[in-house]
């Protein structure tokens, strides 16, 4: 049995991002949209939500209703100072951590809660009995937060300093029941490191995965990239950064980062809860405005041609 689970911790004072969390209903829809999805898709996995904190009112009923288990695990290991940036997300680790000790399952995949599924996961799961399975964002060596996360590699481990690590983002990690232990011990490993040099990553999570996984890599457990299953589409005005892989090789998870919380989540869940399915695929990619998955018409004819007089 393989177990998908998502993370939601509430602490007051404490941050989901740069600011302080804000409308943890905004969070529970998410919630409800991220792991219904996977379980809609997925329907021989159990899928659970792990929670320091009680689930209000109609979310619980509402996962309940679509067979979603929620867990009471309370946020007592990688925890940061409040005024973190990103300090909630730690609980993510927090609780993958526990999952993969105290709950036993073949193999397990830790989702962000701002993610929609749109396929089942068995490739997923064929993969992750070989490696430990991380996205990767596609930030070049200077890119200003996967700098910032080798710097603190380098205060960790200043013997062989500058390091550059890969950039693997916090929002999907999968791998079977032993790999992932190795891998959690690793992330506790870094993690009490960062305490004693008093490191405190504006980057969140991923400041500690990355760091585990550079440290994994070194020690023969592979970690792979899983980006044919996840990817990260970014729909903002500014910062629109998409790809045509919801439809061509498609992967399972679409992650909408960002605005997307209060934009695409509350449509998903607002015709999930009124209709008990979610909308077909096209109204789906149509609601997070994601590209057509064909070049544009008549500048390819234009560019034929030119090439035909050449
Ligand atoms: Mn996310």
């Amino acid at each position: 049995m393989d177990a998908v689970l998502g993370a939601f911790a509430a602490l007051p004072g404490y941050r989901a991002g740069e600011k302080q969390q804000t409308g943890a209903e905004s969070y529970y829809r998410c919630a409800v949209v991220a792991l219904t999805s996977a379980k809609v898709r997925n329907p021989g996995c159990t899928v659970a939500l792990i929670t320091n904190t009680d689930v209000p009112a109609p979310f619980d009923a509402q996962l309940a209703a679509a067979g979603i288990e929620v867990w009471r695990h309370e946020f007592d290991t990688f925890t940061m100072s409040a005024d973190a940036p990103w300090s909630l997300a730690f609980y993510k680790l927090c609780a993958l951590d526990w999952a993969v000790r105290e709950k036993p399952f073949d193999r397990y995949l830790m989702l962000d809660l701002d993610t929609y599924t749109q396929a089942a996961f068995d490739d997923v799961w064929r993969e992750a009995d070989e490696a430990v399975l991380l996205y990767q964002t596609p930030h070049a060596a200077s890119q200003p937060m996967a700098a910032a996360i080798s710097a603190h590699f380098d205060a960790l481990e200043p013997d062989g300093a500058p390091h550059v690590l890969t950039h693997f983002g916090g929002e999907f990690i999968a791998g079977r029941r032993d790999r992932l232990r190795a891998f959690m011990d690793l992330c506790g490993e870094v993690y009490r490191e960062m305490g004693a040099k008093g490191v405190v990553p504006k980057e969140g999570d991923e400041a500690v995965t990355c760091a585990a996984a550079y440290r994994a890599l070194r020690a023969g457990q592979p970690v792979r990239a899983a980006n044919s299953y996840v990817w990260r589409y970014w729909l903002g005005a500014r910062h629109y950064f998409v790809a045509t892989n919801y439809l061509l090789d498609p992967v399972c998870v679409l992650h909408l980062p960002g605005a997307a919380r209060e934009r695409q989540f509350p449509l998903l869940y607002r015709y999930y809860t009124r209709h008990g399915a979610f909308p077909p695929d096209a109204t789906v990619y149509r609601w997070c405005c994601l590209p057509p998955a064909r070049p544009p018409l008549f500048k390819t004819l234009w560019v034929r041609m030119r090439a035909k007089l050449l």
